[in-house]
């Protein structure tokens, strides 16, 4: 059989943040190659599995990725090189062994994955099929409605927003081209705002504007504002906001350092209910603490009927995270994060868990990206429905909507 793998290159490139990533890029005997790099994120759960980097503080202040590229070239490769890629479980499963860790933390979780992925893409490429189609077979169809980060707050900036994203979410278009023309009206019109009013409107990581907003109103008014400056309402264009509540939680406190706020859990869920019956919002991800387990159930209960409630660093894409979630109703939807849990099959059976129990499983990107659009595909494979992938500015955030544009032209003429 012509198919089995021969080699695996993989080599240290940047990131979007200018910091070390891992590609790598798996060759079948066939000659068909495939390629895939890993993201990076700044607000890391902690029960995400791990990223493996040097610590030598002579290079890149420590951030380099030479062991797991070393990883992949001593280990990962040789226990790889002869077997049929298309058993990606299979694959997947020789490097978990290979690693023998929980966390990943042998191998790192940055190697393998960016083995695991371009294992997945060398197979389509062989089949001469586009990489949805391969992952998610004939019932892949659904085009993801977009959660498009328009202001940066928390860690992706250098500003007072206590939180981490303020995003828009086209839910009255069912294209994606009619989804990027709106956000991208709604990013201009909100650059427009913020120029007329004196504020910078250079951008944060995930290439939304950092302005230097007091606190999270003054933000959520702004883009309410944009939205109806661009011609749309509330009923069109609806507000998502990742709170990335973990950082924000402080000896069992939330510290609002914006809004001269310090609340309790009870306080907090007031505090996000307030939000939402006062603005357009209907998501919410990490509104509390990933180890908050008893606020989450009492959010759910409050909330869970009105509003999407996500879990990020709750879940950290993590099968046994998520199924106890499911069993104490905590949140109504998981966000997707390949490099959390670090295998390309582990993210599959989390989503198929999520879909099971009917939570949204929204795929989604990290702050620090590469130029790889995995992620696009692999929200149409899994009709996920939903994809978080920043702003309509910095080229590794608009690679996603872009390459989404060519899926819904193919699926259309299909
Ligand atoms: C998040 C992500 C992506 P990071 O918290 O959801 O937006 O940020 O990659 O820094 O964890
Ligand atoms: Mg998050």
């Amino acid at each position: 059989m012509n198919h089995r793998i021969r080699d695996i290159k993989s080599r240290q490139i940047l990131d979007s943040r200018g910091i070390p990533t891992v590609e790598s890029v798996v060759i079948l005997e066939n000659g068909i190659t495939g390629r895939a790099s890993v993201p990076s994120g700044a607000s890391v759960g902690k029960f995400e599995a791990v990223e493996l980097r040097d610590n030598n503080k002579h290079n890149y202040f420590g951030k380099s990725v030479y062991k797991a590229v070393n990883n992949i070239e001593k280990v990962i490769k040789p226990a790889l090189i002869g077997q049929n890629p298309f058993n990606q479980k299979k694959i997947d499963l020789i490097m978990l062994k290979k690693d023998g860790t929980k966390n990943k933390s042998r191998l790192g979780a940055n190697a393998i994955l960016s083995v695991s992925l371009a294992n997945a893409r060398a197979c389509a490429n062989t089949l001469g099929l586009p990489l949805y189609r391969y992952l998610g077979g004939i019932n892949a169809m659904t085009l993801p409605i977009p959660m498009m980060n328009i202001l940066n707050g928390g860690v992706h900036a250098n500003n007072k927003l206590d939180f981490q994203e303020f995003m828009i979410q086209p839910v009255s278009s069912c294209d994606i081209k009619e989804s990027i023309k709106m956000g991208a009206e709604v990013f201009h019109e909100l650059k427009k705002l913020l120029n007329s009013k004196g504020f910078s409107t250079s951008v944060g990581d995930e290439g939304g504007f950092a302005p230097d907003f007091k606190n999270n109103s003054e933000a959520l008014d702004a883009i309410t504002t944009a939205i109806k400056n661009s011609g749309y309402n509330e009923n069109q264009i609806k507000i998502c906001i990742d709170c990335a509540s973990s950082q924000l939680y402080k000896n069992g406190k939330y510290i609002l350092l914006g809004e001269n706020k310090e609340l309790t859990t009870v306080e907090m869920i007031a505090y996000l209910e307030k939000l939402i019956k006062t603005y357009p919002i209907i998501s919410i991800e990490d509104g509390l603490s990933e180890e908050d387990y008893n606020g989450w159930k009492l959010m759910t209960d409050r909330l869970g009927n009105t509003c999407q409630l996500v879990g990020d660093d709750l879940f950290v894409t993590n099968y046994k995270k998520l199924e106890n979630g499911i069993k104490e109703k905590m949140g109504n939807a998981i966000l997707i994060k390949p490099n959390q849990t670090g295998t390309l099959s582990e993210t599959l059976d989390t989503i198929l868990l999520a879909q099971k129990y009917n939570y949204k499983a929204i795929i989604s990107h990290r702050s620090g990206e590469t130029e790889d659009t995995f992620i696009s595909d692999l929200s149409v494979a899994t009709n996920s429905g939903q994809i978080k992938t920043g702003s309509m500015s910095r080229g590794e955030r608009t690679c996603k909507y872009n390459q989404l544009i060519r899926i819904e032209e193919e699926l259309t003429d299909s």
